[in-house]
């Protein structure tokens, strides 16, 4: 079993939980029944009422605009193992027991980890906050945690908390930190009745569900007293669960008010693919651009809820380190892709998968520079703004920051670009040089013409001074 000879999970967290005063065993007694599958949404609380300080962070997002996400954990240390793919999934994907993959735990020591350097990279690429994996699929906490000796202080060599140093070197920085923290878990013993997933791990098969839930806030409330404030908290792996009958039983109502409670402007979004559920502050979508779905599990346009937006995406194909997957996107599809998330109203969050020696991969540092580069040239377009007036279309998207609009061209064109758009222009001039570009707004129409070739432009982005 995952914990079997040397206990190094679970088996210790039950512990240490009954001895913070958990109720561990009581706790399955009081279980509610399943609720309605019928609707997405669990039972949650419908009577959440967002705090002051909560929606002022959502603004704060909302003007971010870019996010660096990182992946990291024991899986960075088997790059993938040859494969391309999810690098993060290895355990599952070559079915890794969860006793041998304790033993990565004794390997971890990343002694190249300069947490001020990787937020000083992130912020030159015009980053302005960072999600972390605080505990993936895999079961292991890459933060101090009591409740559980499964962590990296505690299982490692390494016996830092590189959590609370990347926490230390975002404040110096002014940079928001955000935790992702995965439901799903393929390590702890009470993970059980299994979902999708995780059921080659050589684990018992009885477990108690509540108290695996237990662990999880008590992780959680780590998390949220240990580090200082936050950005929030970052969910996956709910839909592990979704075609089960534990669907309904996450009690994400107690953990997202314990959450709110502990931290009320800390943000709290779900990658479970679903429109937000109660008590969530933002909506994310993995891989595709909000309405896309290429990706299969995204759903379509009715998905979108009102909340706050994001899109996650990869450099590559995996968001772990993964050794031999030299697919990078090259940083003019990555910045392409930011306004097109831009002009959706939703942020763009980039991962990268450090290295298991704590270094950022230089393909990626590289790539992170000429993002940056670009950002100081193109940022006002970005930062500060929300989804435009025009819809996107085949000639791009549009931004916009209070009187400005920000057209962006991502197409080739002949010179001439009409938009729908009803607004009394007063100029219109190419970011790139300021160079005034000719408008006439009639009937509803903008039309700019005049323009240069995009040539090689990444993006040929026009601001339209508007009169409100
Ligand atoms: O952390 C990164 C990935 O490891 C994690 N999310 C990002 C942010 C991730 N987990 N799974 N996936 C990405 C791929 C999606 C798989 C899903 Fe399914 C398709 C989930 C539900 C449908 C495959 C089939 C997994 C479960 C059933």
């Amino acid at each position: 079993m995952a914990s079997g000879s040397k206990g190094l999970g679970a088996v210790v967290a039950a512990a240490a939980m009954a001895a913070l005063g958990h109720p561990v065993g009581a706790a399955a007694q009081s279980t509610p029944a399943p609720t309605s599958a019928q609707s997405a949404a669990p039972a949650a609380a419908s009577t959440y009422t967002p705090a002051a300080a909560n929606l002022a962070a959502r603004t704060w997002f909302q003007d971010a605009k870019f996010g660096v996400f990182l992946h990291w954990g024991l899986y960075s240390e088997l790059g993938g193992s040859g494969s391309p793919g999810l690098a993060e999934w290895i355990m599952q994907e070559n079915k890794i027991p969860a006793a041998k993959y304790e033993r990565l735990a004794h390997f971890f020591n990343p002694t190249r980890f300069d947490a001020d350097a990787w937020v000083r990279s992130f912020k030159d690429a015009g980053a302005r906050y960072i999600v972390i994996t605080s505990k993936h699929h895999d079961g292991f906490a890459m933060f101090g945690s009591k409740v559980s000796r499964y962590n990296v202080v505690d299982a490692t060599p390494f016996k830092r908390d590189p959590i609370a140093e990347l926490a230390a070197a975002c404040r110096r920085q002014g940079v928001k930190l955000f935790f992702y923290y995965s439901q799903l878990d393929w390590h702890h013993p009470d993970y059980f009745p299994r979902g999708r997933t995780g059921h080659t791990t050589g684990r018992p098969e009885a477990g108690d569900w509540e108290r695996y839930l237990d662990y999880q806030d008590a992780q959680l409330r780590e998390l949220l007293t240990q580090y200082g404030p936050i950005g929030g908290i970052w969910f996956d792996g709910w839909w592990d669960q979704e075609k089960t009958a534990l669907r309904d039983r996450w009690r994400l109502d107690r953990t997202y008010a314990l959450i709110h409670s502990l931290q009320p402007a800390a943000l709290i979004v779900n990658n479970h693919h679903h429109a937000p559920f109660p008590g969530e502050d933002y909506q994310t979508f993995e891989r595709d651009l909000p309405g896309e779905n290429k990706m299969g599990f995204n759903g379509d346009k009715a998905t979108i809820g009102r909340l706050p937006l994001e899109m996650a995406e990869t450099m590559n194909g995996s968001w772990g380190f993964n050794l031999v997957d030299d697919n990078y996107k090259s940083p003019e599809t990555l910045v392409r892709t930011m306004v097109g998330a831009a002009g959706r109203n939703a942020n763009f969050l980039l991962n990268t998968g450090p290295m298991p020696n704590g270094e950022i991969q230089p393909e990626n540092l590289a790539t992170f520079h000429a993002i940056g580069e670009w950002m100081k040239r193109h940022g006002e377009s970005i930062y500060g703004t929300r989804g435009g007036p025009v819809a996107p279309g085949d000639y791009g998207v549009t931004t916009q920051r209070g009187d400005t609009i920000y057209v962006h061209l991502l197409r080739a064109h002949d010179g001439r670009v009409r938009l729908p758009l009803a607004a009394k222009v007063r100029s219109a001039r190419l970011l790139d040089g300021g160079a005034a570009v000719t408008v006439t707004a009639r009937n509803g129409v903008v039309e700019l013409a005049g323009l240069p070739p995009l040539g090689d432009a990444w993006d040929q982005v026009v601001a339209l001074q508007i009169r409100r």
